[in-house]
C-alpha cells in the first residue's frame, strides 16, 4: 500500500490520541462508458456522479466517500481515459486521469465484459502499466457480466493486458449490488491505518450546486444528440432555499458554443429545454427529498470548451 500522508486532511480528523482509524484512496479508472460512475454509485449507495449511455460522461475526478465505524474509503471516479480531439478540457481530463492514480492505495480498472480490448483499453493497460508504482494494488473490474456473452474468456484477455494485476473479478455494477459490496468489503479489509480525510456524514467532495449541475447536464447529454452532448456545460447559479408556501429555487446556466446549438437546445417552443428540466427536476426532487423550482437558461458562451478560465469556473481544471 502507498503512502497517502500527502493528501490534505479535511474535517475532523482524529488527533494522535484518537482511535485508531484506517483509510484508504481508491482510483476508478477506465475507458469511457465501461461503467466507472455506476460502479461508484453503488459502492457509496448513493448517487454522486451523473450517468448516461454516451461515452465521456464525467469530466471531473469526483470523490466518493464511504465510512464504515473506524474506517473510510475515498473513492476517485475519473473520466473515461480517451483519444478526443486535444482541446484544454481534453487534456483536463487526462490529466484528472493521470493525477488520480498517483499516491493511491489501490486502482480498479473497470472493463466492459461484452467486448474484447480494444486499442482504448490497451492505452488505460499502458498508462497503469507505466504509472502505477509496484506497491499498489491493482484490481481488474469486469462490467457488466449481466450482458455478457463470454465473461471469462473477456476477462482472461484484458488480464493479459495488465499481468501485474492482483485480482480480476467479474461484476454488474449495474445489476448486482451484492457483488460491489462484496469488493468494498475486501476493500474496507485492507486498508491500513490513516486519518479520516472527510467527516463522517459527507458522501462526496462536491457542493451541492456541482451536484446539481451534473444531473442537469446528465438530463440534457441524454436528450441532446451528435456532438451536442459534449459542448454543452451547466453551472447553477442561484440555490434559494424553500420558505413559507415557496419551494426550493435551484436557477442553473446552460452553456452551449454556438447560436445555432442555443436554438436547439431550447427546441421548437421550448420543448425540448422543458423536457431536459423535467428530466432534472425529477432526479433532483428524488435525491432531495423535496419538491423544487427549477429555473433553466441557455447561454452561448463561445468556445468554452477551449477557454480555461470557463474550465475553472466549471470547475475542470483546478
Ligand atoms: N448492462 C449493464 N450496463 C451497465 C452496467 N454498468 C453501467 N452500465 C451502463 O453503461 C453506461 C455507461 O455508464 P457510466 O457509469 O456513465 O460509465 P462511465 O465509465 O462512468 O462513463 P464515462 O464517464 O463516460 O467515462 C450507462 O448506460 C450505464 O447504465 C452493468 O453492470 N450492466
Ligand atoms: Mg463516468
Amino acid at each position: 500500500m502507498s503512502d497517502t500522508t500527502n493528501h490534505e486532511t479535511a474535517g475532523d480528523a482524529p488527533g494522535a490520541e484518537g482511535p485508531v482509524t484506517r483509510s484508504g484512496f481508491i482510483a476508478i479508472v477506465g475507458k469511457p462508458n465501461v461503467g466507472k460512475s455506476t460502479l461508484l454509485n453503488t459502492l457509496l449507495g448513493v448517487k454522486v456522479a451523473p450517468i448516461t449511455p454516451k461515452p465521456q460522461t464525467t469530466r471531473r475526478g469526483v470523490r466518493g466517500i464511504y465510512t464504515s465505524e473506524d474506517r473510510q474509503l475515498v473513492f476517485v471516479d475519473t473520466p473515461g481515459f480517451h483519444k478526443g480531439g486535444g482541446s484544454a478540457l481534453d487534456q483536463a481530463m487526462h490529466r484528472e486521469v493521470r493525477d488520480a492514480i498517483v499516491d493511491v492505495d489501490a486502482v480498479l480498472w473497470v472493463v466492459d465484459l461484452r467486448r474484447p480490448p480494444n486499442d482504448e483499453d490497451k492505452s488505460v493497460a499502458r498508462l497503469l502499466g507505466s504509472s502505477l508504482g509496484p506497491a499498489t494494488p491493482l484490481i481488474i473490474v469486469g462490467n457488466k457480466v449481466d450482458a455478457a456473452k463470454y465473461p471469462e474468456e473477456a476477462l482472461q484477455l484484458y488480464k493479459d493486458l495488465a499481468p501485474q494485476a492482483r485480482r480480476a473479478l467479474a461484476i454488474s455494477a449495474l445489476n448486482d449490488p451484492k457483488a460491489v459490496y462484496a469488493l468494498r468489503e475486501d476493500l474496507l479489509d485492507a486498508i491500513q491505518e490513516g486519518p479520516f480525510y472527510f467527516p463522517t456524514d459527507i458522501r462526496s467532495d462536491q457542493s451541492r450546486e456541482q451536484w446539481a449541475a451534473e444531473l442537469i447536464r446528465e438530463a440534457a447529454m441524454i436528450h441532446l444528440r451528435e456532438e451536442l452532448p459534449y459542448s454543452v456545460a451547466v453551472q447553477v447559479v442561484a440555490w434559494e432555499d424553500a420558505e413559507e408556501g415557496r419551494p426550493s429555487v435551484i436557477a442553473a446556466e446552460i452553456w452551449v458554443e454556438k447560436v445555432g446549438h442555443r436554438r436547439i437546445v431550447i427546441g421548437k417552443g421550448g420543448a425540448m429545454i422543458k423536457e431536459i428540466g423535467k428530466m432534472a427536476r425529477k432526479q433532483l426532487e428524488i435525491f432531495l427529498q423535496e419538491k423544487l423550482y427549477l429555473e433553466l437558461e441557455v447561454v452561448v458562451r463561445a468556445s468554452w470548451r477551449e477557454d480555461r478560465e470557463a474550465l475553472r469556473e466549471l470547475g475542470y481544471e483546478p
